[in-house]
This record gives C-alpha cells, structure tokens and sequence, in this order.
C-alpha cells in the first residue's frame, strides 16, 4: 500500500485546506515536501522501487490543489532530476534532496528580483490597488518603498476567504500606506489608481492570467479606467500543459467559505458557487514582470519555450490534478 510520512500528509492537508497558500508557497511547500518524503522513505532500496515511490508521491503532492501550476512545476523539476538521475539508492534520494532545495532557493529569489524590477516600474506619489495576497506583488510594493518611493496601495478584501488582510497587514507592517476596501468598491475606487500589480496562479502560453477570482472584473475596471495592470509572475507560474492545450481547471471550494456552515443548515438547499479563481485575458495585461524581466503577455510562449523546450514532463503532473476535482470548471 502507499504510505507517506506523516510530515508529508500534513504539508499536502495544508495545502488543501489552505493553511499554505499562494502560488510560489505552495510549490516550495511539495517541493519541500518531496525532500521529506525521500529522506524518510524506509522501502525497499532498489533504485526502480525508489523512483516508483516517488512518482506516487509526486502525484499525491500535485493532487492537493488544482489551478497553480506552479505546484504541478515544482514537482516536475524536481522529478525531473530524479528520473534522470543514475545511481544507487543514497545518490538518488541526494538528487531529490538537491533538487528540491534548488528550488526553493531559487524560487524565492525569483520573488526578490521581481521585486526589484517592479519597483522601478512605479513612481513616488502613486496609488496602486492589489487584489487577494500575492507574494510576488507584495515584494514589489515592499521594495517601492524600501527604495524610497511612497505608494498609497488599495487592497481589496478578496472575499470570501478575506486574504487581503494578509496583504493590508504586511503593507503595514512594511510601513506602506495602505487602504482595505471591500471587492465591491473597485469600479468606483479605480478613478484614484495609477497602477494595479495582482500576482499569478498560472499563466497560459496565450498570456491570459488565472488569478484568484475577482481579478478579472479588477482588470475589467482598470481597463475602462486607463488603468496600467502588471502581474508579478516567476517563471514557474507559466503553464507548459498549456502550450499543448491542456485546459487549467479553476478550483471551486466549498459553499461555506461563502455563507456560514449555520446559515446553510437553516436554509437548505440553497444553491452556492464558489469558483476560486478567474481568468483575465492577455488584451487586459499590459505587463507580466517576471525573474527574467518584463514582458508583455503575448511573449509567455516564448518564455515557455526557453524554459521548458515544451516539455510534456508538467503536463502529465497537470492533469493528474485535473482528473482529481471533476466538479472544477476548465478554462
Ligand atoms: C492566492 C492567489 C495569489 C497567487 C499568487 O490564491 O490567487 O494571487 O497565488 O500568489 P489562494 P504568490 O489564496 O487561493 O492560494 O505571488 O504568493 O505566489
């Protein structure tokens, strides 16, 4: 039977239970998570067990949630060492070990140089608006003022699960200027905002964004307004499934992160959605600032193609997680 350790199960329940979230942290976290996974496998130690293991691990990490494909992408790059990797048993797990911290490693310095490039972007005395909590856009906002430019940030609530409370705190804490409105008062909010930076859960080789939901109509007002609209994105958040025209599957989470559970045992048989995240097309993006630099939506294929050569390794991870939620809707 296929067990993990109890470290591991306690990282994936996280992730679905949202105790780790965010695009970039949930793929340090199955990263991390493969790391642990293979320095406390106890099986047998034949090199082809060991592999097979893991492969099942990575799948079960993948399954956790399905719309980030950064998840899906740390996995593959880490599996993608192992795979290749020759050896013994103890120079297998190694390699996992290795990849796995590479990673992370890198994967937060992606957020940091984003962060810096981003910050250039914006001017002393601008009013920008951000939505849920990214960790890619707050690096940016951060640095801004770090370097000595003064922003007012709007953040929306981001209803229903209140995220942008996380953001207005960290802007605080950083000393930001920092404003909570409800999601409901971006339209008229936009006629005060000069930019907006959200961040990315997954970015298709066409240049749409799959965001958390409520983004798309923040693109749809800053559109109308003249609004520039940035995304904070690393590279892993592009998708290389999609290239191939693997469909990203939006998460619907449970009706009682809309209404309370208690309400819901009251009125039976109310009818609720509850889709987690949304798409914005790429004619509403007028950058995606990246690691590597900023780039406009429709060269996404470009960096997929230098980063992944149009590998199907992510691919089969992708749809894993999609064959996982069926009630998901696909974009
Ligand atoms: C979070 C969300 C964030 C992206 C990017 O959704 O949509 O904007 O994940 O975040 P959830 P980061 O709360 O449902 O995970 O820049 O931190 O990767």
């Amino acid at each position: 039977m296929f067990r993990v350790p109890e470290e591991v199960a306690s990282i994936a329940r996280d992730i679905k239970g949202m105790k780790i979230r965010g695009a970039g942290k949930i793929a340090r976290a199955g990263a991390e998570a493969l790391k642990i996974a293979a320095q406390r496998y106890e099986g047998p130690t034949d090199p082809e067990r060991f592999k097979g293991y893991m492969e099942q691990v990575a799948r079960y990490i993948v399954s956790t949630r399905p719309t980030a494909v950064s998840l899906p992408n740390a996995v593959a790059f880490v599996m993608k060492q192992l795979r290749e990797a020759a050896g013994g048993f103890r120079e297998l797990v190694d390699t996992v070990v290795r990849a796995a911290d590479d990673f992370i490693r890198n994967s937060l310095r992606a957020v940091e140089t984003i962060g810096r490039i981003g910050a250039r972007m914006l001017r002393s005395g601008d009013t920008v608006l951000t939505h849920c909590h990214s960790t890619a856009a707050l690096s940016i906002l951060v640095t801004a003022k770090k370097t000595g430019r003064e922003i007012k940030v709007y953040t929306t609530e981001t209803r229903p699960k209140f995220q942008g409370r996380i953001t207005y705190k960290q802007l605080v804490e950083a000393g930001v200027e920092a404003i909570q409105i409800p999601d409901s008062a971006v339209r008229s909010i936009m006629k005060r905002v000069d930019k907006v930076v959200v961040g990315a859960d997954t970015i298709t080789s066409d240049g749409a964004l799959i965001n958390k939901v409520g983004t798309s109509q923040v693109a749809l007002a800053a559109h109308e307004a003249r609004v520039r609209l940035f995304v904070a994105a690393e590279t892993y958040k592009f998708s290389p499934a999609s290239v191939h025209g693997v469909p990203v599957l939006i998460e619907e989470r449970p009706p009682d992160e809309v209404v309370p559970a208690e309400w819901l045992k009251r009125n039976p048989g109310v009818k609720i959605r509850n889709p987690a995240f949304d798409v914005t097309p790429p004619e509403y993006i007028d950058a995606i600032i990246t690691e590597v630099g900023v780039i406009p939506p429709k060269a996404a294929a470009i960096v997929l193609r230098e980063l992944f050569g149009y590998s199907y390794e992510a691919e089969k991870l992708v749809l894993v997680a999609a064959e996982h939620d069926e009630a998901g809707v696909y974009y």
